[in-house]
């Protein structure tokens, strides 16, 4: 259990959740994946949002259930148990600590790659639970990047999804558990209202820096995303449906059109929130530029060319917050 003291506390930032925003009213995109219609609600959200949800998305809610109460048994262990999975470099558990600079989050999570077995040897239910649900996942990720090429008018439609579905893919997968953590007063804030208003943060405002990340989460809410005029919308949880987010690398290969979403998790301070993420990226030797079959006439890509291997090592050197595209833009 990650420890809540008040002292602790003030380490990490936080944020006011009574300011007033412009989106309030904000709808977060809804895609039913068994609509025929669904290629162009997809690309509507990917232009609009980079961010929608899916539901009637075929994973089964038996192997959602199995992962969640693994991942539940596995953040109850004491710490010392858990840090015998190894320290997050980059796999492996974490806890408050977020890549290598000084990011630190509400949050104590599991890091695995896809293409190595993760040090669970322990933990046979567990692995059996993580290896049901990433199949899965990865199934409906390539149906969503097909039914994506569908809407961009691209061919061949797997021409997206190979890269998932290729043995040398390197797709993350993550586990979060946000612990409740008390609400903060903020001190000497003028615009306080007394009531204790601010939210610590889980997650730290980021983009995902591979193709497309698929998130389930329990019911506690605490996602929110930001919208194209900076302001922030607060996802209203659902356990029962998967949220896709669009990341860079799909960015770049739709030349912008697509855009990745600016995302981050604040601590809920009455219940825990867990959260599981595939994050479905190319092979390391893969060449990230705008798919030639997108560019239109004359049309320029917007970026020099690279490779996930470069962009990744990039990445994984930033902060959280940071454009880490701005590096691979042509000037
Ligand atoms: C954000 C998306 C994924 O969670 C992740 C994160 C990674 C990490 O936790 O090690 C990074 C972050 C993420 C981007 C910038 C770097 C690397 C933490 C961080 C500060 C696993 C990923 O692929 O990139």
């Amino acid at each position: 259990m990650v420890v809540v003291s008040k002292s602790a506390i003030e380490q990490f930032s936080y944020t006011r959740t009574n300011k007033p925003t412009t989106a309030l009213f904000t709808q977060i995109p809804l895609v039913d994946l068994s609509n025929p219609d669904s290629k162009h609600q997809i690309t509507k959200a990917c232009e609009e949002f980079g961010f929608f949800k899916v539901i009637n998305h075929g994973v089964p809610m038996e192997f959602i259930s199995l992962l969640e109460s693994e991942a539940t048994k596995f953040f109850s262990l004491p710490l010392c148990e858990k840090q015998e999975t190894g320290q997050p470099k980059p796999y492996g558990y974490g806890n408050k600590r977020i890549g290598i600079h000084d990011d630190v989050g509400w949050v104590e999570y599991l890091l695995l790659t896809t293409n190595q077995d993760p040090n669970l040897h322990r933990f046979q239910s567990f692995r059996l639970a993580l290896s049901n649900y990433m199949n899965s996942v990865k199934k409906m990720a390539c149906e969503i990047l097909e039914i994506m090429a569908d809407g961009l008018k691209i061919q061949p439609r797997n021409v997206l999804s190979k890269l998932l579905m290729d043995e040398e893919s390197d797709s993350v997968f993550r586990v979060n558990h946000y612990p409740p953590c008390p609400e903060v007063q903020p001190l000497n804030d003028k615009n306080s209202n007394g009531n204790g208003n601010g939210n610590v943060i889980g997650f730290g405002e980021h983009t995902d820096p591979q193709i497309i990340s698929v998130l389930r989460s329990n019911n506690t809410s605490g996602l929110q995303i930001s919208l194209r005029d900076g302001s922030w919308i607060s996802v209203p949880p659902d356990h029962n449906s998967f949220f896709i987010n669009v990341g860079d690398s799909l960015q770049v290969m739709t030349n912008g059109r697509f855009r990745s979403v600016k995302h981050r998790v604040l601590s809920n301070s009455e219940k825990a929130r867990v959260s599981m993420i595939y994050f479905g990226g190319p092979p390391l030797s893969e060449k990230i530029a705008p798919l030639p079959s997108l560019m239109r006439g004359d049309q320029q890509s917007l970026y020099k060319e690279f490779t996930w291997f470069e962009y990744k090592r990039c990445a994984y050197n930033s902060r959280l917050a940071d454009n880490r595209l701005i590096h691979f833009e042509k000037i």
